[in-house]
């Protein structure tokens, strides 16, 4: 495991990042659960940015990713992702979901950014399996962190909302080890 990836219990809009990446959908007009959250707390300007970013291209496809401000958050951006429903894993459900996560890497770097705090991306009304996904979250981010297009990154955090991501996390994150400690 990269040593610039981490996990902890928390709130997603309390976290003083670079961007935290937002579990948004195609419309990017806000929602419930981690959306909601987010346009809630930091208030109207995330909106404006939004619908300015939806009058140039009208929104934003599964498995892409956009930035706009993070209004009155801790946070200096949001990047705005939209992971897929899950629909039983035959319509490409993990392939959208791990472009969900590179692509939001991705618009990190562009933007020179250090620091970025996922949340648990479609586990909660998309209803992807969260063991699948978090296998896919972390599988895609370790390998842009040790990738050169990754080596600008200077940190990235798994915010788990609920007790049963924790949980799955924190088994994964104990089974591999940091790098830096493993090759003793
Ligand atoms: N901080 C961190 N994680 C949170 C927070 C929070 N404040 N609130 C919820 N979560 P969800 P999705 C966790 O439903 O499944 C919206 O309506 C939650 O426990 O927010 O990708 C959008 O507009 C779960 O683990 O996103 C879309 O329509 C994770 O965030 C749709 O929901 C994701 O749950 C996207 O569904």
């Amino acid at each position: 495991m990269n040593a610039k990836l981490s996990y902890k219990q928390g709130d997603l809009t309390a976290q003083a990042v670079d961007a935290i990446v937002n579990a948004a959908n195609t419309s990017l007009l806000g929602g419930g659960g981690v959306d909601g959250a987010i346009h809630r707390k930091g208030g109207r300007a995330i909106l404006d940015d939004c619908l300015k970013i939806v009058a140039r291209q009208g929104g934003c496809k599964v498995g892409e990713a956009v930035i706009t401000t993070a209004g009155n958050l801790p946070a200096k951006h949001v990047i705005h992702t939209v992971g897929p429903v899950w629909s039983g894993g035959q319509k490409s459900e993990p392939n959208l979901l791990r472009n969900a996560y590179y692509n939001s890497l991705k618009l990190a770097v562009e933007n020179g950014l250090k620091t970025v705090a996922f949340p648990n991306i479609s586990t909660g009304i998309y209803r992807f399996p969260k063991k699948i996904a978090a296998k896919i979250a972390i599988q895609t981010t370790n390998e842009f962190l040790d990738s050169e297009e990754g080596q600008s990154l200077e940190k990235v955090i798994f915010i788990c909302f609920d007790e049963e991501n924790l949980l799955i996390y924190r088994e994964a994150f104990n089974d591999c080890l940091p790098t830096q400690q493993s090759l003793f």
